[in-house]
């Protein structure tokens, strides 16, 4: 892949935007949405210093299209993967038939019987295709990709979105929703 100039901004916005804003002082509003001014300012503050040019590019080029603005373009959010409570407001989807998780293999005995735990963050993250899945799950070493009958899990009730970049969320998968594995 080409070098990413803005990949170190990238990281720091994923840190403060999905898991710890209060490291640099910052506020989210219950969607999770962070004003740009404040964003530049305190970041500045507490070391990393970018320009709003610097930080629209990050969001414009980045590669997962991590993160979102508002119509105005004064407030940005992390578009999922938060840990910190947030209230995205995404709408409801139909899934579906099938949609993929990425893992790896010491994983495997508790999900068997736990099923798929959203753990630190806010959802379980589930994606459309396997080469998606496979690249979530080889950033914890060999993937394993594990097949969710999403459409059965709609079926029965449970609820899913997608955000705005594509991934697909849902509270928990329960076992009996997993292609044997
Ligand atoms: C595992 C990235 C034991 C789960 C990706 C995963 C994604 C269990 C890990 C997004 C379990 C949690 C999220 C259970 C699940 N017992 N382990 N019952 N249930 N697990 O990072 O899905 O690049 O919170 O398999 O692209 O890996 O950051 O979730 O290995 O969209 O934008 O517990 O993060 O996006 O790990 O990744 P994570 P994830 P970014």
């Amino acid at each position: 892949m080409q070098h990413d100039p803005y990949k170190h901004i990238s990281k720091f916005l994923s840190l403060v935007l999905r898991h710890q804003p209060e490291k640099i002082g910052l506020r989210l509003d219950v969607q999770g949405w962070a004003e740009i001014g404040e964003l530049i300012e305190k970041s500045a503050a507490s070391g990393m210093r970018f320009t709003r040019e610097e930080l629209l590019e990050t969001v414009r080029t980045n590669d997962k299209q991590r993160f979102a603005l508002n119509p105005g373009q004064t407030a940005i959010r992390a578009s999922q993967g938060h840990s910190v409570a947030v209230e995205l407001a995404l709408p409801v989807m139909t899934p579906p038939e099938t949609l993929y998780h990425g893992t790896v293999e010491k994983f495997l005995e508790s999900i068997r019987s736990g099923g798929l735990q959203k753990m630190k963050r806010q959802h379980v993250h589930l994606s459309a295709n396997l080469q998606t899945a496979g690249q979530v799950g080889a950033r914890r070493g060999k993937p394993v990709i594990l097949k969710v009958r999403s459409g059965d899990m709609h079926r029965r009730g449970h609820i899913f979105h997608i955000s705005e970049n594509g991934v697909w969320l849902t509270d928990a998968v329960p076992p009996e929703f997993l292609e044997p594995f």
